[in-house]
């Protein structure tokens, strides 16, 4: 199996910090040659640039960023599903990836509140063979089970999935295609609608992706988070933000350390006056009955 030189991710400008991060922990176990495909809206473009300017790359060489502007089309039908909790458009990107990239060979995805702690080529060990993609079991979020139908079966968290490209390329093309369509069933309904999309579009066609790639906030509590090799700070609480009591804060600092960020840029101060207005806005919402 070849190792996996390409990894997706799509950016929002109020994770920069966790993109940096993400790429930055990459990039730092980065053994031979890297590309990064970023997904974003036009109208975020400059916000990227600058975000990646941030840092000094230190295997820049290695390191190649790929930039993928989102059609109108693709953002208009993205924004038109219904989003709960912290959720945002971007969080559907990545199913259109497929449609945007020009894939060939396999590929990782990544969420940008992750930090990757080997190289990619002992990720990419875990690629699955007979199915096209591997991610990590675990429950289904919040009310997910009973909106999207899938009940007791078994159920993925989508923050990494490795897609085996190279033999499956139809199957996940069809099935990307197809959780678009589901999102626009569930929407209103589910609650992590673009998983639960994945998870209906995927069911009995993923393998799964031992614990430590995909290590989560809630995983192993009275263990140490050292263990995970992909820590992924699940939950709308982040460790970049001021305060969060964040149980992955210590590894976060540590690799914005290594990567450079300087110590006045580490964390977000004001999520918490922003968290207050986007629930207040709802809230005046609802009253006035939109
Ligand atoms: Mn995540």
């Amino acid at each position: 199996m070849n190792t996996v030189r390409r990894v997706f991710l799509a950016y929002e400008p109020s994770y920069w910090r966790g993109l940096l991060c993400t790429l930055g922990s990459l990039s730092r176990s980065i053994e031979d040659y890297l590309v990064a495909e970023i997904m974003v809206q036009p109208c975020y473009l400059a916000s990227l640039k600058r975000t990646l300017a941030r840092i000094r790359w230190i295997t820049s060489g290695k390191i190649e960023f790929n930039i993928i502007k989102i059609t109108g089309a693709a953002l208009r039908e993205c924004k038109a599903f219904e989003y709960s909790g912290h959720f945002k458009p971007e969080i559907c990107f990545r199913t259109y990836y497929f449609e945007f990239s020009n894939l060939s060979g396999n590929a990782a995805y990544i969420d940008i509140d992750t930090i990757v702690r080997k190289s990619l080529s002992q990720i990419s060990s875990a690629i699955p063979e007979n199915m096209p993609i591997a991610a990590r079991a675990h429950l289904a979020c919040h009310t997910s089970s009973s909106t999207d139908g899938s009940g007791s079966k078994k159920y993925f968290n989508s923050g990494v999935i490795l897609f085996n490209n190279e033999s499956f390329d139809n199957e996940i093309y069809e099935r990307m295609s197809e959780s678009r369509k589901l999102m626009a069933d569930l929407s209103g309904r589910s609650v992590c609608l673009d998983q639960d999309a994945l998870n209906i579009a995927f069911e009995h066609r993923w393998e799964e992706l031992p614990v430590h790639f995909n290590y989560m906030t809630d995983d192993f509590q009275d263990r140490s988070a050292s263990e995970g090799i992909i820590l992924h700070a699940t939950g709308s609480r982040k460790p970049w933000m001021l305060g969060s009591g964040h149980r992955f804060t210590r590894e976060y600092i540590e690799e914005a350390e290594a990567i450079g960020l300087p110590p006045w840029n580490r964390y977000d101060a004001f999520w918490i006056l922003r968290r207050l207005g986007k629930r207040s806005i709802q809230v005046i919402k609802k009253i006035n009955g939109y």
